[in-house]
């Protein structure tokens, strides 16, 4: 029998490409999604393979995760289910713990309970907050800003917590800026690539909060697919946390640079002050995990964001 995996969050953005890739390479998968944030078009080609299952429910929900368990005694799952906002999180730190930090908690005891040998858990960069030293290392003291980020390190520790006391595997991955197709352009906290390229679409002009000297690693999200679908199915893995970045930093400067190639009559972009709390640059090392999947992130930039640019909207 072809094992069967659980992505948790598979209607999201980095979700469905996770399920995309793990039916690419012959697995079963069944996909949770209580559609908070994600979108059942995102899973149109997942939905047309008879080796996926969708499920719509929340993934804190045991009553119809358990037996979502015991039915499929799942080889490992990928916890992406989220509140994936940053400013959600201030106005509502209790939906946060539940959502962000409570589910990740229940899910590794349901795996524990029912055999469930892995848990892969989306993390982020936020962990590592503003005072770090860059490039961020994953031995460097996490100090989170936000309840956001507090309730991802909490949940890693508890993870961590699991593996230690009880033997799951537990892979924590801290992603850093991802982009790709399928990001949600809708609010003024989504990527700045997904707005960015949204505006460009429609002859619109773009906001440069700062002086766009600012630098951030963006990662394609077919690389993050790739390493989350490599950390959840390959044989041996060890618990821990791992950036999952690329080490390139790229100003929002070089960003247009890039843009003005795609798009030649765009108007040009305006400028306005910086957003509070923003970060100057972020960039992480991306070793740890390279050395344990045996991957380097393969997208460059440049090829990023133009295949972002023909598949968006
Ligand atoms: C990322 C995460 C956020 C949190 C944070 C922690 C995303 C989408 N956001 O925020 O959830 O984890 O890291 O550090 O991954 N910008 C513009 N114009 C726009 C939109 C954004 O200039 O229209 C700027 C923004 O001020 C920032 C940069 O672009 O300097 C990147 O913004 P972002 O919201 O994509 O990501 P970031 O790193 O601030």
């Amino acid at each position: 029998m072809t094992p069967v995996f659980l992505v948790t969050g598979a209607a999201g953005f980095i979700g469905s490409h996770s399920v995309d890739w793990l039916l690419r390479h012959g697995w079963r998968v069944v996909g949770v999604d209580n559609l908070r944030t994600g979108r059942l078009d995102n899973l149109a080609d997942a939905r047309s393979s008879p080796n996926f299952t969708l499920v719509i429910a929340d993934a804190g929900d045991e009553a119809v995760m358990r037996p979502l368990f015991q039915q499929h005694r799942f080889a490992g799952a990928l916890h992406l289910a989220a509140l994936v906002s940053v400013p959600e999180s201030f106005r509502e730190p209790g939906l946060n713990y539940r959502l962000n930090l409570a589910t990740a908690d229940s899910l590794a005891r349901w795996c524990l309970d029912h055999d469930c040998k892995r848990l892969v858990f989306a993390s982020s960069a936020a962990v590592y907050g503003t005072s770090a030293p860059l490039p961020n290392r994953e031995s460097t003291l996490p100090q989170p800003q936000s309840p956001y980020a507090a309730a991802k390190l909490a949940a890693e520790i508890m993870l961590l917590g699991y593996a230690a006391s009880y033997g799951l595997e537990a892979v924590c991955l801290r992603y850093f800026n991802v982009y790709g197709p399928r990001q949600d352009p809708g609010s003024p906290y989504s990527g700045v690539l997904s707005i960015f390229t949204n505006r460009f679409q429609r002859g619109l002009p773009v906001t440069v909060y700062g002086d766009g000297e600012q630098t951030r690693d963006f990662i394609s999200v077919r690389d993050v697919a790739e390493c989350n679908g490599r950390a959840l199915t390959r044989q041996s893995v060890q618990s821990g946390r791992y950036n999952v970045c690329t080490g390139q930093a790229v100003s929002l400067k070089q960003v247009l640079v890039v843009y003005r190639d795609l798009f030649p009559n765009a108007p040009p972009a305006q400028f306005a002050s910086s957003r509070i709390g923003d970060i100057r640059h972020s960039l992480g090392d991306p070793a740890l995990l390279q050395g344990m999947l045996r991957y380097n992130a393969q997208t460059s930039f440049a090829r990023g964001l133009r295949e972002l640019v023909l598949n968006h909207g």
